[in-house]
């Protein structure tokens, strides 16, 4: 798929702030060859020490929510102020709804025509992890080649948004006015897992039922245990198509940068995140192992069979697969 590859010289257009080659290195990491693999690996080396010096915020929430509508402005409100902007959209159900990315591209039109900006769906027929795994390798990515603000969305119905908590330093949730969460599909560990609560579409006629949502929402969080002693989560209501109070939101996010810095929880939740990040990192690398193994492969089908028609037990299938791969390394 990408034949004769230079690492050494990839790496240092990338870190020359090169579009065409960030875009060939992100597709190398994407790259489901076991041969990519390793210089995806070598690459990520390569590029890890000039990473990590960006705000990393999650945005999450239900489907229309306004999240694409709001990173375009709060995206070109950073490019404004001197930043740099990746967005990265964490999204396995684009390989069912289809069109999802292509609408995202049109909702950011002004930010995806700047060249500060550089917005990455992700790989559609991915799993919720070979997501996960690519767009924490695509942070690391854009991170060495410059963009020192990085914005993941994701839809905030299933699994996802515990993935992207677990690679942010800041996680914010959008919700639509009116109604609780149940309503809107989010699963209350999700609204527990927000550093800021933010009701969009407060305008026209949706206005007065998004500052109702916010204040119940605000009482509601009064009742949870906060997840930093330091932190309120401060719930906000918020019109993204307006835009008016985008620079607010902002300078929240960016108290919340500071004091979570100032008291070492920004820290510390890297560390853990890098802890985390390498123990994922050895089950996809030995699963993808396992998964190429030819004499893995020649049982599989009639083991999957097997476990399928209940002649054989899911446990007894897997330890059977595992025995297979081991005995031949
Ligand atoms: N009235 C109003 N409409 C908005 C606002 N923000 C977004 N919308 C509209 O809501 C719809 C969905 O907006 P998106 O930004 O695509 O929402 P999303 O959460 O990214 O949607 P998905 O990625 O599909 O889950 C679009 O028609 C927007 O124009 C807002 O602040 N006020
Ligand atoms: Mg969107």
């Amino acid at each position: 798929m990408m034949p004769n590859i230079d690492v050494a010289s990839l790496s240092a257009a990338v870190l020359n702030g090169d579009r065409r080659a960030l875009g060939r290195a992100i597709t190398l990491i994407e790259s489901g060859r076991p041969g990519d693999r390793q210089l995806a690996r070598e690459l990520l080396d390569l590029l890890r020490p000039h990473a990590g010096d960006s705000i990393r915020i999650g945005v999450s929430g239900s489907p229309g929510a306004g999240k694409s509508t709001f990173i375009e402005s709060l995206g070109n409100h950073l490019i404004d102020q001197g930043h740099r902007v990746a967005v990265l959209a964490v999204d396995p159900s684009s390989t069912i709804s289809g069109g999802s990315i292509l609408g995202d591209k049109t909702r950011m039109e002004i930010l995806s025509r700047r060249t500060e900006a550089f917005i990455r769906p992700s790989p559609s027929g991915e799993t919720l992890g070979g997501v996960a795994r690519h767009t924490r390798e695509t942070m690391q990515i854009v991170e060495a080649a410059g963009f020192d603000a990085v914005l993941v969305e994701t839809v905030g119905v299933g699994q996802s948004e515990t993935e992207v908590s677990r690679m942010t330093d800041m996680f914010l949730l959008m919700l639509l006015p009116g109604g609780g969460d149940e309503l809107q599909g989010i699963k209350r560990g999700i609204v527990e897992l927000a550093d800021m609560v933010i009701v969009n579409k407060a305008d026209g006629d949706t206005k007065a039922p998004a500052q109702r949502t916010a204040a119940d929402y605000r009482n509601a969080l009064h009742l949870l245990h906060p997840r930093s002693a330091n932190w309120q989560v401060p719930v906000e209501s918020y019109s993204a198509i307006d835009g008016n109070r985008t620079p607010e939101i902002w300078n929240i996010i960016c108290r919340f940068r500071d004091t979570m810095a100032e008291s070492g929880e920004l820290s510390a939740q890297r560390a853990a995140q890098a802890r985390a990040w390498m123990w994922s990192e050895v089950t996809d690398t030995l699963v993808d192992m396992l998964k190429h193994d030819k004499t893995v492969k020649q049982q599989l089908k009639k083991l999957e069979k097997a476990v399928t028609a209940g002649e054989t037990s899911p446990v007894a299938a897997a330890q059977k697969l595992i025995d297979i791969f081991l005995e031949k390394n």
